[in-house]
C-alpha cells in the first residue's frame, strides 16, 4: 500500500513538472531569441547527450547500491555436496563474464549517444557493411559461449555420469511427487526398488508398489528424507499426475519428475545438517530471517495473534515446477545424518514396510467389517484378531 502511494505521488510530481514546464514555454512566446519549432536544435541535442551521460551514472550507481544492500556476495556458496561445487563455479564465472560485458557495453553505448549526438548541417556517414566490424562482433562472443557450453558440457556430463561400481554401492531411493506432497521410497536390504505402477495403487499402497515383486517385499517409506553423509546417493524420480521437479537447491541437484517414466540423479552429500547449520555463513542467514520474524511477531502478537515460531536451518526437498495452486508448499524436509545416525534411523524404520503396511491395513479393514456376533473377539488382544482375520481371509 506504501509503495502504492509513493508510486502514485512520484507520478503526479511528474505531471505537475511537465504541466510547469509548458506553462513556462508559454510565457516565452514572443520573445526574440525563442526556438519554437518541433525541430531539435542543437542545444536540445547537447542536453540529451549529457542526460545519456546520466543515465549511465544512474545505472551504475544503481547496480552499486543494489550490490552493496542486497546481495549476499558470492550469491552462491556452501554446496552440500560432491558435485556442488563444479555448478557454483559454472554459475559464478557465467555472472562474472555477464557483468563485465553489461558494464563495458552500456558504457560504449551511451557513451556513442553521446559523442554522435546531433549537429546542425552535420550528415551521417551511411556504410552497407563492413566485414571487419561484423567478423570482431561475431567472432568473441561466439568464442566465449562455445567456451561457456563446452565447460558447461563437461561438468554435466561429469556430474550425470556414476560409474557401475558407485551406483553398486550407492542408496537407492525413489521420490514419488503427486500434487502436492513427496513421498520417499527406501529400497531396503536388497537395495532394490520394487516394481510399481499407477494401477496398484490401492489405500495405504499410494505408491502403488507391485506386492507381489520379491524386490518389493523389504522396500520402506518414510515422512523425511534421510540420507547419510560421504554416501552416494540415487534417486529415482516418479510422478503419479502432472510435471513435477524433484530440486534440491543445497546439493545443487534437479530433475523433472515425468509421469509414466522414471528419472533419476545422484550425488554424495558432503555435509551433515549439524555441520550445516554450524557454517558461519548459515548462522548469520538464520539469525536473519529470525530478526525478520521478531518484528512480525511483534506486530502479530499486538494484533492479539500469535508469535512465529524461531527458525532452524533444515535441507530442503521443493518442486521447481509450477504444478497447480499448492505447488508453493510442496517440500519435504532432508536431513543428513553421520552414517551411524543414519544406520541408527535406518534400524528403526526399515521394519516398518509397505508390505507390512499394507498386510496391517486390510487386516484392520476385516476386523472392522466382522460381524456384531464375532465383535467380542476383537475386544481381546491384537494378537488374536490377526489370526481370526487371517484364518477369515480365503473365505472372501
Ligand atoms: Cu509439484
Amino acid at each position: 500500500m506504501t509503495t502504492f502511494l509513493i508510486l502514485t505521488v512520484v507520478v503526479l510530481l511528474a505531471v505537475a513538472l511537465w504541466q510547469l514546464t509548458k506553462i513556462f514555454d508559454l510565457t516565452q512566446v514572443g520573445g526574440g531569441n525563442v526556438n519554437d519549432t518541433q525541430i531539435a536544435n542543437d542545444n536540445d541535442n547537447k542536453v540529451n547527450g549529457y542526460l545519456m551521460f546520466a543515465f549511465l551514472g544512474f545505472i551504475y550507481l544503481t547496480t552499486i547500491l543494489c550490490l552493496l544492500n542486497y546481495s549476499d556476495l558470492p550469491l552462491i556458496g556452501d554446496a552440500a555436496s560432491e558435485h556442488g561445487p563444479q555448478v557454483d563455479n559454472l554459475m559464478v564465472i557465467s555472472l562474472v563474464l555477464i557483468f563485465i560485458v553489461q558494464t563495458i557495453t552500456q558504457a560504449l553505448l551511451h557513451y556513442f549517444a553521446f559523442k554522435y549526438r546531433g549537429r546542425q548541417g552535420q550528415k551521417a556517414l551511411y556504410f552497407a557493411d563492413n566485414n571487419k566490424l561484423e567478423f570482431i562482433w561475431s567472432i568473441i562472443p561466439a568464442i566465449v559461449l562455445a567456451g561457456l557450453i563446452l565447460y558447461g558440457l563437461y561438468a554435466w556430463t561429469n556430474i550425470m555420469f556414476v560409474d557401475e561400481k558407485d551406483e553398486q554401492d550407492a542408496i537407492v531411493i525413489e521420490l514419488y511427487a503427486q500434487q502436492f506432497k513427496w513421498e520417499a521410497r527406501y529400497a531396503g536390504a536388497d537395495n532394490v526398488l520394487g516394481k510399481a505402477n499407477v494401477r496398484y495403487i490401492e489405500g495405504v499402497n499410494n505408491l502403488g508398489v507391485d506386492l507381489s515383486d520379491p524386490n518389493a517385499q523389504d522396500d520402506f517409506t518414510a515422512p523425511e528424507l534421510h540420507i547419510p553423509k560421504g554416501k552416494r546417493v540415487v534417486f529415482k524420480m516418479r510422478s503419479q499426475d502432472v510435471l513435477h521437479s524433484a530440486y534440491m537447491p543445497h546439493f545443487r541437484a534437479q530433475m523433472n519428475c515425468v509421469p509414466g517414466m522414471v528419472t533419476s540423479f545422484s550425488f554424495v552429500p558432503t555435509m551433515t545438517t549439524a555441520e550445516m547449520r554450524e557454517k558461519p555463513s548459515m548462522i548469520a542467514k538464520v539469525a536473519n530471517i529470525n530478526a525478520i520474524r521478531a518484528k512480525k511477531s511483534e506486530k502479530l502478537v499486538a494484533d492479539g495473534q500469535t508469535a512465529l515460531d524461531p527458525y532452524t536451518f533444515d535441507y530442503l526437498l521443493l518442486c521447481n515446477k509450477i504444478c497447480g495452486a499448492s505447488h508453493y508448499n510442496m517440500q519435504m524436509k532432508i536431513v543428513v545424518d553421520t552414517p551411524e545416525e543414519y544406520a541408527a534411523w535406518l534400524k528403526e524404520n526399515s521394519a516398518k514396510t509397505i508390505v507390512q503396511a499394507v498386510k496391517t491395513a486390510a487386516e484392520e479393514d476385516k476386523a472392522s467389517e466382522t460381524p456384531a456376533a464375532t465383535s467380542k473377539d476383537t475386544s481381546s488382544t491384537a494378537g488374536k484378531d490377526t489370526t481370526v482375520v487371517a484364518q477369515a481371509e480365503p473365505k472372501h
